[in-house]
């Protein structure tokens, strides 16, 4: 009885009768139990409310998903509930996607992006490569579990400034090492910028691999892309 009780309250939500708030809270809700078509309206609806991609992006997307990334650590959650979630997510990104990349501007710059071998979380640098696209790039998402050699064929065949690698576990990190260290051999490293991100990295991390630059987030990636090419182009580049 308390359960029928429960879906018919459920059946009645309206979203857009939410306020902003409530909202957003209710999305933190939805994102957590992989309700995507919620998850699509509520952005919609924050979208229509004015809020920018951006807003609506870290406050509802990236929060809720912050939610379960504790709970998915304290094993509340489990692998099948989180890829629900994270489907939730893309839902949702895919319509911040043209906003956050319109710019409209001619590409300042190319770039490479992939996830490392080993690694399947796509999230965040799916949303880099969204970031890099509006601040001018052309970007080619090299999706996930890329080896040394993965990374190689899309340096060649589309010779980017940027090489971007993402990594989301401790145990996949030490590879992005193995794809500079392979550049170094190859007498490549020199030419490509190699920007490096994910949550379990820092600053020192990035220095101690040989990248030039660690991102915190995607918002900073955006920052840092053109700066560096502009800086290369110059001739004026320090790893840091
Ligand atoms: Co995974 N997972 N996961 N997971 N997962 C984490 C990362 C974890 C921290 C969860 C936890 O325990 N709290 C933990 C890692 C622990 C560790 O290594 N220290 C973990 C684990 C353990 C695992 C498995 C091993 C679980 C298992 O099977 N037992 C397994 C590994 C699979 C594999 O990769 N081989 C696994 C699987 C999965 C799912 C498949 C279920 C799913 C991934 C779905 C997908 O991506 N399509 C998943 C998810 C969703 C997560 C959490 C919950 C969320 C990750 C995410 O999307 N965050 C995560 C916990 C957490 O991080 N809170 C977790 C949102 C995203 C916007 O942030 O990815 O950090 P983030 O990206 C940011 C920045 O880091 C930065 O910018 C982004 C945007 O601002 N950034 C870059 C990222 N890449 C960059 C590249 C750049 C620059 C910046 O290049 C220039």
């Amino acid at each position: 009885m308390a359960t029928e009780q429960a879906m018919l309250e459920e059946e009645e939500l309206v979203l857009s009768e939410l306020n902003d708030d409530e909202l957003v809270e209710q999305m933190h809700e939805d994102l957590y139990d992989g309700l995507k078509e919620e998850i699509v309206e509520g952005t919609s609806i924050l979208l229509k409310r004015n809020w920018s991609a951006e807003k609506v992006l870290n406050e509802s997307l990236v929060e809720g998903m912050r939610i379960v990334g504790v709970d998915f650590r304290d094993g509340i959650l489990f692998v099948p509930e989180v890829l629900l979630a994270a489907n939730a997510m893309k839902g949702g990104m895919e319509i911040l996607r043209p906003l956050l990349s319109e710019s409209g501007i001619k590409p300042i710059g190319k770039m490479v992006i992939g996830t490392v071998k080993g690694d399947i979380h796509d999230i965040g640098k799916n949303l880099v490569a969204m970031m890099l696209e509006g601040a001018g790039f052309e970007v080619t998402n090299i999706g996930i579990n890329n080896s040394v050699e993965d990374y190689f064929q899309a340096l060649e065949k589309h010779q980017p400034d940027i090489l971007g690698m993402s990594a989301l576990l401790t145990t996949t990190m030490p590879y992005m090492k193995v794809v500079i260290d392979e550049m170094v051999k190859q007498n490549i490293r020199d030419d490509y910028i190699v920007l490096v991100g994910g949550a379990p990295l820092n600053e020192e991390f990035g220095r101690a691999i040989g990248a030039d630059r660690y991102c915190r987030d995607a918002a900073q990636a955006a920052d840092v892309a053109p700066e560096m090419v502009r800086a290369r182009r110059r001739g004026a580049i320090s790893r840091a």
